[in-house]
């Protein structure tokens, strides 16, 4: 079957009798195909049919008929793939239409207003009711040649918001739109003849079921496992676990353990007898939580020591010197040693309180970022991590220290000493009880630039922080 002429015109040609067309029907989807699977265009137009012999002779046509479109015309834009004038710019977010949204975000001074331009192809002429997903707080407009319309958003979530209603031409149509309100968020925007609702698919509300089984076992007193059962959901893609101080806390980025897709989470470093709360979601792969499933755990107690010793204090030998600078006693290397000869060594006579696992600390600088951090610890009660490179971490983020800096210049860091061990990774001593000699010794040949030792802590309280410790720098010295 063929049918459907131009606008304002009609003409048809047919292979069969007029009346055995009669009664048919065409629909039409949003492509401009019919439901009779034949390509249709444009759209609208009113249909004649004839029937033709076949010597080509033509009969009359019948008459003319109006066809109504079956299906509203719907249309899907996504405002990242437009041309975009700053402050309007591109965002990334998982759980978006497409990846990806677009942001007003001002970032230089003679920004004024964001713009995105979209063109689109339209196969019908109509009015058109507009829908955005938006978020954030403010205002837009959306142009399109003298018509204009606004909408509106006022909520941290993504939402539908309606921009009103434009009469659109078939063929090429653009679009503008404007806003200036930082923060505004364009995900999607939705066109379609009638008023109605996106499809729920688009904003994706659907949660998966909250996670079973959750439980929590102690593997040692500093090392909490927790695991609970596999969904059976497939559109779960991961775990995210969270810990907080209090029941039925706020989980966001800062409180967030691991995420994964194992069903086994591990947790340690905490101070003993410490109770928290781990709450457990499963998350889709379209990045929506399910509600969580929360867990009470009280960390195992046990006596804990911690012993500082200072530079000032320790005993020196193969030509570590002590010294000052910015105010803090340390030791260091001022000459190289001969690498075969024994390591310059600082050593300590330490009291150890009680015996257990000490982790190890330390406050420290250097010269340059290149050389400084191999050192080794040693203790007589120790035998599994004696002989081992522990490092300091090197601030190589710092380019004054990767240049190397001069005495007075330096930064001071507070840090966890760690080692690769060939058993694996370590950063705690195991220490037996009562009066040990604790050393810790110089790479002969790291000299004069080479690492700076101002105070060693050993630490049998996982949860213990150094003074003026931060994950990223000691900003004071
Ligand atoms: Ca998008």
């Amino acid at each position: 079957m063929r049918g459907v002429a131009p606008a304002r015109r009609w003409f048809l040609l047919l292979l069969l009798p007029a009346v055995a067309l009669a009664d048919e029907r065409i629909g039409f989807r949003e492509d401009g195909s019919s439901t009779t699977g034949r390509t249709i265009d444009p759209w609208p137009g009113l249909s004649g049919v004839a029937a033709v012999e076949h010597s080509g002779l033509e009969g009359l046509l019948s008459e003319e008929v109006t066809i109504t479109p079956a299906e509203p015309a719907r249309r899907y834009l996504e405002p990242e793939e437009g041309d975009l004038r700053p402050p309007a710019r591109v965002a990334f977010e998982g759980g978006c239409s497409g990846d990806r949204y677009v942001r007003i975000w001002h970032e230089a001074s003679h920004e004024t207003a964001g713009q995105i331009a979209l063109s689109l192809r339209l196969s019908r002429a109509a009015e058109y009711v507009v829908q955005a997903r938006l978020r954030g707080h403010g205002s837009l407009t959306l142009r399109c040649a003298d018509q204009q319309t606004a909408g509106r958003s006022s909520s941290d979530a993504w939402q539908w918001q309606p921009l009103g209603r434009l009469r659109l031409p078939a063929g090429e149509v653009s679009l503008q739109i404007e806003s200036d309100s930082d923060g505004l968020a364009v995900d999607l925007l939705w066109l379609t003849t009638t008023a109605e609702p996106p499809p729920m698919v688009d904003d994706r509300p659907t949660a998966p079921a909250a996670v079973q089984g959750l439980r929590g076992e102690f593997r040692e007193p500093n090392l909490l496992q927790l695991s609970w059962t596999a969904s059976a959901d497939p559109a779960v893609t991961r775990y995210d676990v969270h810990v907080g101080a209090a029941p039925r806390f706020t989980a966001d980025n800062s409180s967030l353990l691991s995420s994964a897709a194992a069903t086994t989470a591990c947790d340690w470093g905490l101070a003993p007898g410490r109770v928290v709360y781990y709450q457990v979601r499963a998350v889709s792969s379209r990045g929506i939580a399910a509600a969580p499933a929360e867990l009470r755990v009280v960390w195992p107690t046990w006596p804990t020591a911690t012993v500082e010793l200072a530079a000032s204090a320790a005993r020196l030998s193969g030509g570590l010197q002590p010294g000052v600078s910015r105010g803090v006693e340390h030791v260091w290397l001022p000459l190289p040693a001969a690498a075969s000869g024994p390591r310059p060594r600082a050593e300590w006579e330490v009291v150890v309180p009680r015996a257990g696992r000490y982790y190890v600390w330390a406050r420290y600088a250097t010269y340059d970022a290149r050389t400084v951090g191999l050192l080794w610890l040693t203790a007589p009660s120790e035998q599994r991590a004696m002989g081992v490179n522990w490092r300091l971490r090197l601030p190589g983020t710092l380019p004054r220290h990767l240049n190397g800096v001069e005495p007075g210049a330096e930064i001071w860091f507070s840090d966890k000493w760690l080692a690769g061990f060939w058993a694996g990774p370590t950063d705690y001593l195991d220490l037996s009880a009562g009066t040990q000699r604790v050393g810790v010794e110089f790479e002969p040949t790291q000299s004069p630039r080479g690492p700076r030792l101002a105070t060693v802590w050993l630490s049998s309280d996982p949860s213990f922080r150094p003074p003026g410790y931060d994950p990223r720098i000691d900003f004071v010295k």
